[in-house]
């Protein structure tokens, strides 16, 4: 519990069989349940897991894979059924810091905000730790998910650390949101449909011995086609004005 409010993470997780145990062990204790969505990896992922003992360990698993956005929501789901009050999202590959939590959680549990992101771009020294290429995506797609979100003071819109009240998430459709990479862009503009409130809070850039999967392409060419999907659903949702981001 988390003053009190019950706490749901959720890990989408394929492949991650060298970072899952370090990933998870890491959670707080005041979670009450860790979510973890193994996507049909094929590397021992489910074997570290099994090893892993934590009474609040769920494990779920697609037969086969359907991409990092359609795991969430899987976990967003078990997170609903769990009865938690907030679910976050955590990477399986320990490149999210559990001591920016509480900072993730807060405006949630507080009912300041429906849905909280991080935001790597105002840590101070990202430019020392994010590689380059990174840091340049990053800024290129955060200024287009501005425009197709509806949140014109988005930013790192790339960050995948979150925080969702699941009565937001109850609310929403959540069958629509894109099921690959692009998910946490897709997120926002949903978010923007349903009326819902954004905060970002600073969160911690860690790079280490993981590997993305994200290729240049999906960077180039899919991230982009799934910004234009969201932009036309949410003009065609008539929610067509900007809405204020609350930045702590
Ligand atoms: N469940 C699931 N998780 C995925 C998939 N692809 C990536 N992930 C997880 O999503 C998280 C972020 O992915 P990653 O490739 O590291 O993206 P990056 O950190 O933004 O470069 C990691 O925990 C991955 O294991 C997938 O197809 N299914
Ligand atoms: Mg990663």
């Amino acid at each position: 519990m988390f003053e009190d409010k019950r706490i749901a993470v959720i890990v989408p997780a394929h492949n991650e069989r060298r970072l899952i145990t370090q990933a998870v062990s890491c959670i707080p204790a005041y979670v009450d349940h860790i979510i973890v969505v193994d996507d049909a990896s094929t590397d021992g992922t489910r074997e570290a897991l099994l090893q892993h003992q934590d009474a609040n360990l769920v494990v779920l698993r697609h037969e086969n894979n359907r991409g990092v956005g359609a795991a969430v929501v899987t976990g967003y789901r078990e997170a609903i059924r769990l009865r938690a009050n907030v679910a976050v999202v955590m990477a399986g590959d320990a490149q999210m810091d559990p001591k920016d939590l509480p900072r993730l959680l807060e405006p949630v549990v507080r009912g300041e905000a429906d849905y909280v992101k991080g935001d790597r771009l105002s840590w101070p020294g990202v430019h020392r730790v994010m590689p380059w290429e990174r840091l340049i995506g990053n800024h290129v797609l955060t200024w287009a998910t501005k425009l197709c979100s509806g949140f014109f003071e988005v930013r790192d819109s790339q960050c995948g650390y979150t925080a969702a009240s699941t009565q937001l998430l109850s609310m929403m459709d959540l069958n629509v949101l894109y099921p690959r990479y692009g998910f946490p862009n897709d997120m926002l503009a949903e978010l923007r449909i349903c009326g819902g409130r954004l905060a970002q809070v600073p969160v911690r850039p860690i790079y280490g011995m993981e590997q993305s999967g994200i290729s240049l392409r999906t960077a180039v060419f899919g991230v982009p086609k799934v910004l234009v999907r969201s932009l036309a659903r949410r003009v065609l949702s008539g929610r067509v004005h900007p809405r204020f981001v609350r930045t702590k």
